[in-house]
């Protein structure tokens, strides 16, 4: 009964957008808001400037922002709108402090005092020392943009969206760049695999008709904001695939750090960032817990389809009832083959509503059930190796209190 109710729901839902979208929402005719429009099919019937007036002098909300900028014909392209960077209660500042070093000086191997597995992890850049470059993730940093554009590729070339890139995959990747395998030189290679314009691959990006429908749908990101930096953990309850057992977040908390890992099967950079997740688990398993919540679908055909998806064999409509969400969230499994113990969002969202999760998010929650770390919004916060060092340094930090 809740099934056909909640499927009733989502058409329902839909008709109201597509009759929305019917009107062009920049009406000069129309009356400004009495109140700011919150975040949701009312912003449709408002200027982006009448939503700005409304908002004078107040605090513009994550998902009114990112409304603004779709609105005036902006991308989705993780630099401006709900995107910022992570929140987190450690920097180079707080390293240094917590080590009892100069803040202004690298931290080196001699004066680190917690173990050699936490160093090695902090020291991105393999010099053999710690300083603010290593933990700086934000997009100004030259090897954080850098891996950008290397996981782009990455994701060209790994054609079976399984996140692994094969031998197999690549050599079919040179053999669609050469003609009759022979050598290529380098515009060749960067004209093949730099996409044209905004840096979508072909037949992703997407009309600003399909931005506003996701957005409303939250299938490009939660609507929500999810709680702060140093709130206490909101708590949901999910059940495992295949009819298991459910988990109460909270019973989960109180012994060590925890990590929320977010994600779908359809966005494609999550696909691919989910193998290093992995490594990371295997890295941390034996200090923290870990937990995946598989939340609503990101590019499903009826929504903002996408042609490297098709590719994948990665097709799915988005699913209107638990079971069919199960279903997907099994291909998902089948694909990602995930040791993480993996729990189903129910089909209203609440778990990805409560932790604005959509499409992918990571947190590191204290022992304490406090939110130590809070990436960006994915896809382009979702940065696993930013959460392991988040990770390490709350160890550090824990350990210091025993
Ligand atoms: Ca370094
Ligand atoms: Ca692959």
């Amino acid at each position: 009964m809740l099934a056909i109710l909640l499927a009733l729901t989502c058409s329902v839902w839909g008709t109201i957008v597509d009759a929305a979208l019917l009107h062009e929402p920049a009406v000069s005719a129309a009356d400004p808001p009495n109140e700011p429009p919150v975040a949701g099919p009312e912003l449709l019937k408002y200027t982006p400037e009448q939503i700005e007036k409304a908002y004078e002098g107040r605090r513009i909300p994550e998902a009114v922002s990112m409304y603004l900028v779709i609105a005036r014909g902006g991308q989705l392209d993780g630099t401006a709108g709900w995107f910022h960077p992570a929140a987190s209660r450690f920097s180079f500042e707080w390293l240094a402090g917590h080590q009892k070093a100069d803040p202004q000086q690298p931290l080196t191997r001699d004066h680190f005092m917690g173990q050699e597995r936490i160093f090695g992890q902090l020291d991105r850049d393999h010099d053999g020392s710690l300083t603010g470059f290593d933990l700086d993730w934000s997009d100004s940093n030259p090897w954080v943009r850098q891996s950008y554009m290397v996981n782009r590729i990455f994701r060209r070339m790994e054609s079976d969206g399984d996140g692994l890139l094969t031998a197999d995959e690549l050599n079919a990747s040179f053999g669609k760049l050469s003609r009759d395998g022979q050598p290529i030189r380098f515009e060749q290679f960067r004209d093949a695999l730099v996409p044209p314009g905004s840096g979508f691959s072909p037949g992703d990006m997407p009309s600003k008709e399909v931005l506003i429908k996701g957005f409303l749908a939250g299938e490009i990101g939660s609507l929500q904001e999810g709680p702060g930096l140093n709130d206490s953990a909101p708590d949901f309850t999910v059940r495992a695939i295949s009819g298991g057992d459910t988990v109460k977040l909270s019973d989960r908390m109180g012994k060590r750090p925890l990590v929320l890992v977010f994600g779908n099967f359809t966005c494609g950079p999550f696909r691919s960032m989910y193998p290093t997740v992995e490594a990371v688990w295997n890295r941390q398993k034996e200090h923290a817990d870990f937990l995946f919540v598989y939340v609503r679908e990101a590019h499903p055909t009826d929504g903002w389809a996408m042609k490297s998806n098709e590719k994948a064999g990665v097709l799915v409509s988005q699913p209107r009832t638990f079971e069919e969400r199960q279903l997907v969230a099994e291909q998902c499994v089948a694909k990602l083959k995930p040791s993480i113990p993996f729990y189903v969002d129910d089909i209203a969202d609440t778990a990805g509503n409560l932790w604005s999760a959509m499409p992918a998010r990571l947190y590191v929650i204290d022992s304490q059930g406090k939110v130590a770390w809070k990436s960006g919004r994915g896809p382009f916060g979702f940065k696993p190796e930013e959460m392991e060092q988040a990770l390490l340094m709350l160890q550090l930090e824990e350990s210091g209190a025993k």
